[in-house]
């Protein structure tokens, strides 16, 4: 039984998914919830060795079939150990990226069909959804200019743009499609307007 509720953040990189984490993890202790911040791929131990393998850029070449098992992999992972316990108990997951990642980075930037992603997120997932997903959004350009500060790129960041065009197409088309939960946030802003923005949606819930 779920009593906790789960929040994730999406988007392209270098949009500030993992900046406003910190502010909703703030925000939501302020209103005396236990806040569980964790992400994806990762958040367990096994599934933190996945996401290495997943990053790293040396070494045997990863076919995308493997990619997507090894993300679905870490993701039962994390259900069982981390998110399930944690909403159960009651405390607010706040997760760096989930499901929806896979949809656009696996779907949208590698071209796996969405019926076997969907297949994969009924047998790892069950009914199991977030109650919120925000995404930053942005061009392309934007996030790349912001990650661009940072030292090492990994391989995701490694990608060429039209990759990192059609995966900000494939989120886009999610978000229309289940605009009940997945909720628009132009990353394009100042930073403080981005978190007014954030806060609104968050006194939703
Ligand atoms: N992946 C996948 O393919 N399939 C899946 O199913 C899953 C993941 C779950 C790792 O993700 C990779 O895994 C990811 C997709 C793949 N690769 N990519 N690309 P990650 O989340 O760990 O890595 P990331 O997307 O590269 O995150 P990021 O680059 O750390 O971006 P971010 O967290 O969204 O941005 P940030 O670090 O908060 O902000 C970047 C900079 O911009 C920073 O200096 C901020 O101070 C600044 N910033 C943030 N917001 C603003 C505003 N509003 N104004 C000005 N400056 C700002």
């Amino acid at each position: 039984m779920k009593q906790g509720k789960f929040i994730t953040l999406e988007g392209g990189e270098g949009l500030g998914k993992t900046t406003n984490l910190a502010f909703i993890q703030h925000f939501l202790i302020e209103q005396g919830r236990e806040v569980v911040v964790t992400r994806e791929p990762g958040g367990t131990v096994l599934a933190e060795k996945l996401r290495a393998l997943l990053l790293e850029t040396q070494g045997e070449l990863i076919s995308d079939k493997t990619e997507l098992l090894l993300l679905f992999a870490a993701r039962a992972q994390h259900i069982h150990n981390v998110i399930q316990p944690a909403l159960t108990r009651g405390a607010w997951v706040l997760s760096d990226r989930f499901t929806d990642a896979t949809y656009a980075y696996q779907g949208g930037g590698r071209g796996i069909d969405v019926a076997t992603i969907a297949w994969l997120e009924q047998f790892v997932q069950a009914s199991l959804q977030p109650d919120l997903t925000l995404l930053f959004d942005a061009p392309v350009e934007l996030g790349m200019q912001r990650a661009k500060k940072r030292a090492a790129l990994d391989r995701f960041e490694s990608e060429q743009q039209a990759f990192f065009r059609h995966v900000r197409a494939a989120y886009l088309e999610r978000a229309q499609q289940q605009s009940e939960r997945i909720k628009l946030i132009d990353a394009s802003q100042s930073l403080a307007a981005v978190q007014l923005r954030i806060q609104q949606w968050l006194e939703t819930l």
